[in-house]
């Protein structure tokens, strides 16, 4: 499956996604061709929906002490769900699908998440650091929701005037 990861201000972006209710081949393709893509264009994190599959799966690889994403460090989540969410953090979160942006973004600190694994079997995880913000992130897509929707009235006014005109020069420059 060859996949590629859309783009804000794709509408698609914006779909909610489905509930995953097979456990199959197609499902294990598409997980494996989206780890492909995640780790070839230096992403962390990637929703189903941002290479055009509306289904509730992500996937997260949080890179370790060396800056290496190991297979071992591979998070495959279908269908999760919050269930406990604790405290509050800001981290300056990015998008694979928002390119060039950075900004600070408020999230819970711990989560508790229950999910299900590429074979059906149901996990629960507590999450903090960057992992608890990267599931929030990721399950944030499988909503439509894009942490540009997080930013202030004035915040995104700026945001959406310098991505027009980024989107303008990477025009210019095919
Ligand atoms: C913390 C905050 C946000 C997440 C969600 C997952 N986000 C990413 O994986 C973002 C990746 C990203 C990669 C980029 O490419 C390179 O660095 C080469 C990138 O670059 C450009 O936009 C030019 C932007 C974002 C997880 C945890
Ligand atoms: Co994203």
């Amino acid at each position: 499956m060859n996949l590629v990861i859309i783009e804000y201000p794709d509408k698609r972006l914006k779909e909610k996604s489905k509930e995953v209710e097979k456990f199959d081949a197609e499902l294990h393709a598409l997980l494996d061709s989206m780890n492909r893509v995640m780790i070839k264009s230096n992403g962390i994190g990637l929703a189903a929906i941002q290479v055009s599959h509306p289904k509730r799966v992500l996937l997260i690889n949080i890179p370790d002490e060396s800056d290496t994403q190991s297979f071992d460090g591979l998070i495959e989540m279908i269908n999760p769900v919050i269930t406990k969410k604790v405290g509050e953090t800001v981290y300056q979160e990015g998008c694979l699908s928002v390119p060039t942006f950075y900004e600070d973004i408020k999230r819970f600190e711990t989560i508790f998440v229950s999910y299900q694994d590429r074979d059906g079997n149901t996990k629960q995880v507590e999450a903090d650091g960057l992992l608890s913000i990267a599931i929030q992130h990721e399950i944030d897509h499988l909503d439509g929701i894009l942490f540009i929707d997080k930013l202030t009235y004035a915040k995104r006014k700026k945001f959406e005037k310098e991505y027009k005109k980024m989107l303008k020069e990477k025009k210019e420059l095919k």
